[in-house]
């Protein structure tokens, strides 16, 4: 920090000079992200509800409010209008909430994991004390519910099911877990952080989508995070947990707050309203029929995608279930494969066996067939191939 402040005109140009790269490189180039680009009017209500503290809801009662039909309306989406639950900093954060739910409410310290979960829920063990258990997945990426059943212990807390797996957007079959789950007594969880804005909307379009929501008795808590397929800014990670028998092992109050004391049962205390403010216009101008259009243009451009992959060079790991697409080259190692297609200026993720595309709602036609130009090149053997076809 300087002594003197500076002129805040060339100040704000310098920002823009330094951010406006990423911005552009975020819209054009990155099919490697989960999030989306905000949609503008969302940006507005962010601004509009900026200063306001979920930390203290007592004075930003309107605020909280906001939160309250958020929550009812996500509730509404994954079949059930009462749950409870917070808009909070991210999937990580709302699947920490759920282990630690999971381990106060069953007072026990094992939790079973699909080989494909993000790696938010080794932090979460790692904080609470609980030890992980990894099952394996079946040839279909989904995780081996025979193991499941056969390592349940009287110290299992938890079983977590995905509904849209970070690195290929596969979906745990979350109906068997919840069997399993009330039979044995355990908590559920399902982390839809990604899936839960896209699978609903799925079904309102016909496809065959299996259950994975409060549907299912034995689901006790879900992570659906707005900031993702929710076309809202960041942080809106989501928590819904099924009732508030799950919520009071982790809620604490703070009695000494200006607008009077509350309970909170979120990681962070203070808490920015601005993302609530966005998701709650969001919900409200999109309406079902706004994100079902979303859902419908990025599984368009998901199908462009896996027609224009099959040939020689390039495969797909599976067939996608959702807007995430792995696609590897036939001759080369996923290392080399990235590397070439970072040369090329794509931002896409980096899996032990693929690459990761994510097919997200600002997303273009073109863009999609540039994609697969540059991926059948960089796909080629070797780089006398790879020049040629670039200098063409
Ligand atoms: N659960 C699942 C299934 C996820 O895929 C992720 C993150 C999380 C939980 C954690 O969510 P937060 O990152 O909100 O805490 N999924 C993305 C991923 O790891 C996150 C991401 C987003 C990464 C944008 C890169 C990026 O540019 O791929």
């Amino acid at each position: 920090m300087r002594e003197e402040g500076s002129d805040p005109q060339a100040v704000l140009e310098e920002l823009a000079r330094i951010i406006e790269k990423d911005v552009k490189r975020f819209t054009l180039r990155a099919l490697g992200s989960m999030c989306s680009k905000p949609l503008p009017i969302s940006k507005i209500a962010y601004l509009m509800a900026i200063e306001s503290n979920l930390g203290d809801p007592g004075v930003w009662g309107g605020v909280a409010r906001l939160e309250r039909e958020v929550i009812e309306g996500l509730g509404t989406l994954l079949s059930n209008p009462r749950a409870v639950g917070a808009i909070v900093s991210g999937g990580t954060e709302a699947n920490i909430l759920a282990l630690w739910a999971a381990r106060n409410y069953t007072k026990k310290r094992e939790v079973i994991v699909p080989a494909s979960c993000h790696v938010s829920f080794y932090k979460a063990a790692d904080l609470l004390g609980l030890k992980v258990v990894e099952a394996p997945l079946k040839r279909d990426y989904t995780i081996d519910v025979d193991f499941v059943r056969r390592n349940i212990t009287k110290e299992t807390a938890a079983v977590v099911g995905i509904a849209g797996t970070t690195a290929l957007g596969a979906v745990d079959p979350i109906e068997e877990l919840s069997e399993l789950a009330l039979e044995k007594g355990i908590y559920l969880h399902v982390d839809a952080a990604f899936g839960g804005m896209v699978l609903p909307f799925l079904k309102e379009l016909g496809y065959k989508v299996p259950e994975f929501d409060f549907k299912l008795d034995g689901v006790c808590s879900i992570t659906v995070d707005p900031h993702k397929m929710g076309l809202a800014p960041i942080p809106a990670g989501g928590i819904l947990f099924r009732d508030d028998e799950f919520v009071r092992p982790i809620a604490f109050e703070t009695p000494y707050l200006a607008g009077g004391g509350v309970r909170s049962f979120t990681i962070t205390g203070t808490r920015p309203g601005g993302p609530i403010a966005a998701v709650w216009v969001l919900l409200r101008v999109l309406g079902r029929r706004g994100y079902r259009e979303a859902v419908r243009e990025c599984m368009r451009l998901t199908e462009m995608l896996v027609r224009g992959v099959e040939g020689e060079e390039l495969e797909l790991l599976m067939r996608p279930v959702m807007n995430v697409v792995g696609v590897r080259a036939k001759r080369l190692s996923v290392r080399e494969f990235s590397m070439r297609m970072k040369r090329l200026g794509w931002l896409l993720s980096e899996f032990p066996t693929h690459l990761r595309v994510v097919l997200m709602p600002h997303h273009t036609e073109e863009l999609v067939k540039e994609l697969l130009r540059d991926l059948k090149r960089a796909a080629l053997r070797d780089h006398v191939e790879l020049r040629a076809t670039l200098k063409a």
